[in-house]
């Protein structure tokens, strides 16, 4: 038989799906409904193989849904707001639109390679207006409904450009063009309250049980709920015009006869009104002000203080602690204030021995002499009992924190507790305004009278105005000429748009929702939505694992609460997937060398292709365009067809490990391929296309017609987990036993008609089974088995249970009431029969010694008991 020719086939099969819109979805479609979804891509320019291998795996599950009788949604879109695009806008001078849509049209080209089931009818691009005119309908509608509001927040300031920085923009606590040290300047900014459903957020971790607990864990550390106990400490000497007191929150108040200071936050009220007269304070507010706003810039800084002079009495008796101002307390989280246990916290260390203050150990670890602990640059944060604590010693620490909080709920401080149980989040609420222009306008108009105004309903959307310049840094929506000024809704007043638009994060938060309607139709449909979602299985990288998954949760309740969809999470199932790696290549110079610029030459050196020029091989690699790793999806469709990616980036690893790409692994799927073509042209040759199912089959076909069936079971079970890699296997396993079959019906020459049935069977259930992973071939084969439609659209195997059922059975072989071994049998064996082959074990000849056993009992199908 001819071999295989992917590279003709495949888009051949692809224009006959297209034309025939096998793929396109319909909402009224009486089928059970089921949506898979990858993570939608960001329009950077081209893909490469590396890319493909979520859009793969989905694919697979909605061929095979749709396989299993399921309306399948299947939709692709594109996450196009973003920085990149005015960066490309800045070196071509031209628009980030015109850079966004060519890529978009590459990239939709490059997909459709992939030969991925795509509702293309429902594409949409996220920079389309109307996309976001919904979102700002939204935004409006949270607005209303209290989850928007707006406050003073800080921002990376670059004083050379005189421009906001987004975080990604600050490299090394410079702006990345200007190169100047950036700055925290304080900015009104529009926020999402993501907070007010931070325990919903939360508890509704507990309802994911298909989500990695890998991810559930991340995103329960992210929202960080914590209890503890607020404190209010007495400032002995503050001057008159000051507050009173200072007040803390601590996780561990077992640990209060351990502290030795207080520390506020730079941007605690207490510190700016000490501040205010005291020049050396300020100028140290100031320093900490310097460098990026991001938390992780903010933790790994060298911890700072200053002695702010100001003294506090200790709530439990023990001596007063010194105040100060350190660089380390964030004024986000609790309070803004707290006090510093040296012996117990890390930071409280570092903190205590750069100034000199007491090291107080007061929980000593199980087992160990007090008198032989001491802290030395580690604190120590493990179990323990408390002592050095007066009324605490001898207490565990959940007793101990039970015993303060207790104590302290009843002290009083001017009429009130001085300690208060509370529980607090690390999750803050989201800034989501930008200071940039390629993203979603904020419908706001300012007027000097009536504050910030909602655009008004009918004047939506916000339209981004195409005439902008990229010649000046900063904001073009706020440099340009008219769009800003418009009249005040309200009082018709002269008024300013708001100029900031919506982090791109807000567009990925609801985009699922948005593919749930028809096209062209509303883009927010509550009956729609109500219908798609959840997304049944959504698959996307692990980067994502916080953020948008976080963003979408809350966007979907949020929704809920203000009547817009009736369901509270939008993603029942989630998987994030390995990448793909591979080796790197350097020519003499120190270059990146592409794949296909380097050759091996017969002794196995890699040379540069064509030349005698070394090159160096670096150890495998995410796939990225600046080491030039990458595959094109290109060259393998031109070579050895994409099927043989496909099956290469299913076949290789568990899912969600990391795959090398390798041309060995490449041509080892490009055979197999060929393989299953051939398995199937033969069969086809060897057993006619109109054979009668017969009455009764014999051995040999049985034993063919079991393997079938459990391929179709088991494959399908497979996927359903999304155990990619087990289903290629066994199929492998398969193909195996098919070949051996066919190879001795060929020798035969006449093949008898229970067998030719089987064969057919066989060739039938095998193309169905790999159709959602090599979609091309199986249509290919299809053909050839004379199959009627294409097999997109046929159903999956039914199976036989029956034939499932194991014909054998293995049976414990106790001797003397200890197991000893076991035997395997047929399942309807005669207990004499078990007895002879029992006997006939070499193990069992060995334990009676030559002697006849006292007896054998044989429990049919459960146990051999042999007594000697
Ligand atoms: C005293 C103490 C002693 C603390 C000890 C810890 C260990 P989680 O668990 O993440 O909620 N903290 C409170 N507010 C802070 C702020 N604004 N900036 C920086 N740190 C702050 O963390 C709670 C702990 O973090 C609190 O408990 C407090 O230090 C610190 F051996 O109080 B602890
Ligand atoms: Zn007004």
């Amino acid at each position: 038989t001819e071999r295989y020719n992917a590279r003709e086939a495949e888009p051949r099969w692809q224009k006959i799906w297209d034309e025939r819109g096998i793929f396109r979805t319909r909402n009224d479609d009486p089928r059970p409904k089921y949506y898979v979804l990858e993570m939608f891509p960001y329009p950077s320019g081209r893909i490469h193989i590396g890319h493909g291998r979520n859009y793969v795996m989905g694919d697979v599950v909605a061929r095979f849904k749709r396989m299993k009788g399921f309306n399948v949604l299947h939709p692709m879109g594109w996450d196009a707001f973003g920085l990149p695009a005015e960066n490309a806008a800045i070196e071509r001078k031209s628009h980030p639109r015109e850079w966004t849509y060519e890529n978009i049209a590459t990239m939709r080209e490059q997909l459709k390679l992939l030969g991925l089931s795509l509702d293309w009818s429902r594409e949409i691009a996220t920079c389309d207006p109307s996309y976001y005119g919904e979102q700002q309908r939204i935004f409006l509608e949270f607005l209303k409904g209290g989850f928007v509001y707006r406050r003073e927040s800080e921002v990376n300031w670059d004083p050379v450009d005189n421009t906001v920085l987004a975080n990604e923009q600050v490299i090394d606590g410079r702006g990345w063009r200007s190169g100047a040290l950036v700055e925290r300047r304080k900015l009104a900014q529009w926020f999402f309250r993501i907070t007010a459903l931070a325990q919903e957020l939360l508890d509704g971790l507990d309802t994911l049980d298909r989500w990695p607990d890998k991810v559930r864990l991340m995103q329960r550390n992210w929202i960080g709920r914590s209890e503890g106990l607020h404190v209010r400490f007495a400032l002995e000497n503050a001057p008159a015009e000051l507050p009173r007191e200072v007040k803390v929150y601590t996780t561990r108040p077992d640990t209060l006869f351990g502290a030795s200071f207080l520390a506020l936050s730079p941007g605690h009220p207490l510190t700016e009104a000490l501040a205010a007269n005291d020049p050396a304070l300020a100028a140290f507010v100031e320093e900490c002000r310097r460098g990026g706003t991001s938390t992780a810039e903010i933790e790994t800084q060298e911890k700072m203080g200053y002695d702010t002079g100001l003294k506090v009495a200790h709530p439990l008796g023990g001596p007063h602690l010194p105040v100060y101002v350190a660089n380390f307390v964030l004024m986000e989280y609790g309070t803004g204030a707290i006090f510093g246990c040296p012996a117990h916290d890390q930071r409280d260390l570092d903190f205590a021995r750069k100034y000199g203050l007491p090291v107080t150990p007061v929980v000593l670890p199980p087992d160990t002499d007090p008198a032989a602990f001491e802290i030395g640059d580690v604190a120590y944060d493990g179990e323990g009992t408390l002592y050095h604590s007066g009324f605490l010693d001898g207490l565990s620490i959940p007793d101990a924190k039970e015993a303060v909080a207790a104590k302290l709920e009843k002290q009083t401080l001017g009429n009130e507790p001085v300690g208060e149980r509370a529980i607090n989040f690390r999750l803050r609420d989201w800034g989501i305004s930008r200071q940039r222009y390629w993203g979603c306008p904020i419908p706001i108009i300012h007027c000097e009278t009536c504050g910030p105004v909602p655009v008004p309903e009918d004047q939506l959307p916000v339209r981004l105005p195409d005439d902008v310049s990229f010649d000046a840094p900063g904001n073009p929506l706020d440099r340009h000429p008219t769009w800003k000024h418009v009249n005040c809704p309200q009082c018709g007043g002269p008024a300013r748009r708001e100029t900031d638009t919506m982090d791109t994060f807000v567009d990925s938060s609801w985009y699922f929702a948005r593919f749930a309607s028809e096209p062209g139709t509303a883009p927010l449909q509550k009956g729609a939505a109500d219908h798609w979602l959840p997304v049944n299985q959504y698959i996307g990288g692990i980067e994502h694992a916080i953020l948008h998954l976080l963003y979408s949760r809350f966007f979907i309740r949020a929704l809920k609460k203000l009547g817009r969809v009736s369901l509270e999470e939008p993603f029942a199932g989630l998987f994030t997937q390995g990448m793909i790696v591979h080796e790197t290549y350097k020519d003499p110079e120190g270059r990146w060398l592409f794949p296909e610029e380097v050759e091996k030459r017969e002794d196995g050196t890699p040379v540069k292709t064509g030349t005698s020029e070394p090159v160096t091989i670096g150890s495998p690699e995410k796939m990225s365009k600046s080491k030039k790793n990458v595959v094109p999806p290109e060259i393998v469709a031109d070579t050895f067809g994409v099927d043989c990616a496909r099956w290469f980036m299913l076949a290789d690893t568990p899912p969600e490990r990391d795959s090398e790409w390798t041309s060995a692994g490449i041509e080892g799927a490009w055979r197999f391929v060929q393989r299953i073509w051939r398995l199937v042209g033969e069969a086809a040759a060897l057993a006619p296309a109109d054979i009668a199912r017969p009455e009764s089959f014999g051995a040999e076909s049985t034993t063919l017609r079991r393997a079938t069936h459990k391929l179709a079971a088991q494959v399908a079970d497979d996927v359903e987990r999304l155990r990619f890699n087990v289903a290629v296997a066994r199929v492998h396993a398969f193909a195996n036993v098919f070949g051996d079959v066919l190879t001795t019906a060929r020798k035969a020459g006449d093949v008898p008609a229970d067998l030719a049935f089987a064969l057919r069977e066989a060739a039938h259930f095998l193309v169905a089974t790999v159709s959602p992973m090599v979609p091309h071939l199986a249509e290919e084969c299809w053909t050839v088995l004379g199959g009627t439609g294409l097999i997109a659209e046929a159903a999956w195997p039914v199976v036989d249970p029956a034939l499932l059922v194991d014909d054998t059975v293995t049976l414990p072989i106790q001797i003397n009431g200890k197991r000893r071994g076991e035997i395997t049998v047929p399942k309807d064996a005669a207990p004499a029969d078990v007895e002879k082959a029992v006997l006939e074990l070499d193990l069992v000849a060995q334990a009676l010694d030559g002697r006849a056993p006292k007896r054998i009992i044989v429990v049919p199908q459960r146990i051999v008991n042999v007594v000697a």
